[in-house]
């Protein structure tokens, strides 16, 4: 059962770049059944406009989010990310909620919901942080690239690695535990590698998170049978995520609002995209018009300068 009566929350994070992805997200919780979610977008100043296109792009019947914006919030890791800093801007979840809740979810604004998050917001926690899915490219924190440095951090290299794109988060423990102050440190250790907050948060958590049903988050790796997840789990639990999958994520590129995407999930996001404010198939016309004369640019000038 749910620990409080009070609708699920829900938080999600973005700036000016991700406002379509972020309404689409959204929008496809409102419709999969969460109607009276109550949602925070954290954010870095969204202009106006971006704020009043993913308004509009809900049902109105949907409780209106609220916004947080991180202000000068600067996370500058040790080491480059190929992320969006918006991507760290989840470590700002405790403060951007109001302090009685619970617990929270986070979703990375690369998903589509496509069941109602009940069955998630009650999910018994067991005492752990949060609950998220197993990474299906990094599944153990001794696997190349999940944390590179597990030795001098005294960590158990058998250990589970989550994928941080769906958290549930039980914010009293996130801030008795100082989850996001320590995941900071990290990202300014000389131990953090490539993985920025994921691997921070992983770092911190070890241990004390709950594995749930990869329905939560679908992977992009989960979809062929070459990345490993046979090895986590039962080919029916496999199957139920791939056919019919709770939350999909779009995690790798190419992303579904750009062209080349042949994700199979792709045109049910198109669906969902287009009942909101964002004009994603004209966009994607012109994005196809704008790459095809960079091709004929490109190659134009590559002939020039090989003189074939
Ligand atoms: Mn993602």
């Amino acid at each position: 059962m749910r620990s409080t009566s009070t609708p699920f929350h829900v938080v999600v994070a973005t700036d000016e770049n991700f406002a379509m992805p972020t309404a689409v997200t959204l929008r496809s919780l409102f419709t999969a059944g969460d109607t009276d979610a109550q949602v925070t977008v954290i954010h870095d100043g969204l202009s106006l406009e971006a704020v009043d296109s993913i308004l509009t792009s809900l049902p109105p019947t949907a409780p209106p989010p609220t916004w947080f914006d991180v202000g000068d919030f600067d996370v500058r890791p040790t080491t480059a990310s190929h992320l969006p800093d918006s991507t760290y801007f989840r470590l700002r979840l405790a403060d951007a909620v109001p302090a009685e809740r619970g617990r929270i979810l986070y979703l990375d604004v690369d998903m589509l919901v496509r069941r109602p998050l009940g069955a998630l917001a009650a999910v018994d926690m067991k005492d752990h942080t949060l609950a998220a899915v197993q990474s299906i490219n990094y599944p153990f924190v001794a696997t190349r690239g999940a944390v590179d440095h597990w030795r001098p951090l005294g960590l158990d290299p058998r250990a589970g690695f989550f994928n941080a794109g769906l958290l549930l988060v039980d914010l009293q423990r996130w801030r008795s535990r100082q989850v996001a102050e320590r995941a900071l440190e990290y990202l300014r250790s000389p131990n953090c590698g490539k993985g920025a907050d994921q691997e921070a948060l992983n770092v911190v958590c070890t241990g004390d998170w709950l594995p749930l049903d990869p329905t939560w988050n679908q992977q992009t790796p989960m979809l062929d049978d070459q990345h490993g997840a046979h090895l986590l789990y039962d080919t029916e639990t496999i199957e139920a995520a791939r056919t019919d999958p709770h939350i999909v994520h779009f995690q790798t590129r190419p992303k579904p609002w750009h062209r080349h995407c042949d994700h199979p999930w792709r045109s049910e996001w198109l669906d969902v995209a287009a009942q909101t404010r964002f004009d994603i198939v004209t966009d994607l016309r012109e994005r196809t018009i704008a790459d095809e004369w960079r091709w004929r640019t490109r190659r134009a000038a590559s002939a020039l300068v090989k003189g074939r």
